[in-house]
């Protein structure tokens, strides 16, 4: 559909509930004439509802069949979701009897929604900026209560306001520096060009957080990928069952068990974890095992968090330190797994650490506390991991507001290398004209965040993967 084009008067109504049995379902319907058409099948309705309020009766069919005893809410132009005259019908979900509402709906004049069209004309109303339009699909989709807590806070507005101030930001700058360029005669120079550039900075650092906060937002969407690797027969697909309550991975004494990475999802405390089980890492293994190996150091690269398990009683092995010299330590914990097998912990923890410092590796760059000692025999070691990814998620997740869409990133990203062009620009002495111009970059972006100039296809893309009826 061509969305800007096709902003029309219609009525449109659809199921909002999901399809299939239910106790409920819901009909919505939606525009100009939404109270006439269902007026047509809810004779009780009177003629001039009140908003906000619930009216219950039957539903006739144009042959004036009883169809369902229902109760139809009622919410008055300017005061719905989509800005429009609203109805809602909560009738009994069955979809034989939906379809046949629908139906006579249609019949009496409204058209079937489109996907998202409802979120389309709240957009179109001003009811909600794109951010809060988007956030709405987040929330459908999210799986974790942590990913629906954000979506809702940027459905409250919470990122629309912090973009709302960046813009009027901007806008503040633009603004003096378009002053020098429409009065230099007059040299009028209400701001210097150093204070320009500060606020053009500071701007940028507000970007900045915006845009580091996407990996915070990926967790939040997709799940914290969390990678266990290590040498082969260290105990990653016995730590892996642990972790998945069952025996999801196979496990044996003879190293090079695991081939491919195996993956398991699950909910710790509202937060989406994703645990993937990977070859060991080692030389001369044959064709299979080494696409395995492959594919573990694409996990590397792509987890959020690394568990690097070592076999305790054997101890960090050369290989060991090999792997770790040549992964980003900020994103690994140590994994002293079967510390069954060793008799003191701390002294054994100790001199492991001392080994990496001596091995020229910065166990500080781990994260805190750099290892835990676990056995993946002792069930109860399964607190010790899970408490440390839930402290460890809170501090990665915890603070908003957060990027969610990869759309809001790139175009911040986008915002972010023209602002700063435009401070480096105005720091280098430029004509204002040249800042003005980067800043006007950097502003367009924004706006296209916020929707207030988007293309067709951009709307396109994003209303299209609504389910129908939201
Ligand atoms: N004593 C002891 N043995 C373990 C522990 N974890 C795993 N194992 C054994 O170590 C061997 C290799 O385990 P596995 O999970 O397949 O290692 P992977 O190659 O790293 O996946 C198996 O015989 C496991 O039973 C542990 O915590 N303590
Ligand atoms: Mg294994």
């Amino acid at each position: 559909m061509n969305w800007l084009r096709d902003h029309s008067q219609d009525t449109i109504c659809a199921q909002s509930t999901a399809s299939g049995e239910g106790a409920i379902a819901v009909v919505r319907v939606s525009g100009p004439k939404a109270l006439v058409v269902t007026r047509s099948l809810a004779a009780f309705l009177p003629e001039f509802p009140e908003s906000h309020k619930i009216y219950f009766g039957y539903l006739k069919s144009r042959s004036n069949q009883d169809l369902d005893q229902v109760l139809v809410s009622y919410f008055k132009q300017g005061h719905s979701f989509t800005g429009e005259e609203t109805l809602e019908i909560n009738c009994h979900g069955s979809a034989a009897l939906v379809n046949q509402v629908l139906a006579e709906l249609i019949y009496f004049g409204a058209r079937a929604a489109d996907r998202g069209e409802f979120t389309f004309r709240a957009f179109m109303n001003g009811k909600i900026d794109l951010v809060q339009a988007e956030s709405v699909l987040a929330l459908i989709q999210s799986q974790s209560l942590e990913m629906a807590f954000e979506a809702g806070r940027q459905l409250k507005g919470g990122l629309s306001v912090k973009l709302e101030e960046i813009e009027k930001n901007v806008l503040f700058c633009l603004a003096h520096l378009e002053a020098n360029i429409d009065f230099s005669e007059e040299n009028i120079q209400s701001i210097s060009p150093t204070d320009l550039a500060r606020k053009g900075f500071d701007i940028a650092h507000e970007i900045r957080a915006l845009v580091t906060s996407f990996e915070r937002g990926n967790i939040l969407a997709g799940g914290c990928q969390v990678a266990i690797v290590g040498m082969p027969n260290a105990g990653k697909s016995s730590l892996f069952n642990l972790l998945a309550r069952e025996e999801r991975a196979i496990v044996t004494e003879v190293p090079g068990t695991t081939r491919d990475s195996i993956e398991f999802k699950f909910n710790l405390g509202g937060r989406l974890v994703s645990f993937i089980d990977t070859a060991g890492i080692r030389q001369a293994a044959e064709t299979i095992e080494k696409k395995g190996i492959e594919k573990t150091f694409l996990w590397i690269d792509r987890a959020h968090l690394i568990f690097y398990v070592v076999d305790s009683g054997l101890g960090l092995q050369e290989g060991d330190l090999e792997i770790l010299k040549k992964i980003d330590l900020s994103k690994v914990i140590l994994i002293f797994n079967k510390s069954d097998l060793i008799a003191d912990h701390q002294l054994f923890a100790d001199q492991m650490l001392c080994w990496l410092e001596i091995s020229g590796i910065d166990s500080k760059l781990l994260l805190k506390p750099g290892f835990l000692l676990t056995s993946a025999l002792n069930e109860s070691d399964l607190n010790v991991i899970e408490q440390w990814l839930t402290s460890t998620l809170v501090q990665k997740t915890g603070q908003e507001p957060t990027i969610v869409q990869r759309r809001h990133f790139e175009l911040l990203v986008q915002a972010l290398e023209k602002i700063e062009m435009a401070c480096t620009k105005i720091i280098e002495g430029e004509s204002p004209e040249i800042s003005a111009f980067f800043l006007y970059e950097s502003l367009s972006s924004i706006h296209q965040i916020q929707g207030k100039s988007v293309t067709d296809d951009v709307l396109d893309r994003i209303f299209k993967e609504f389910c129908i009826g939201k």
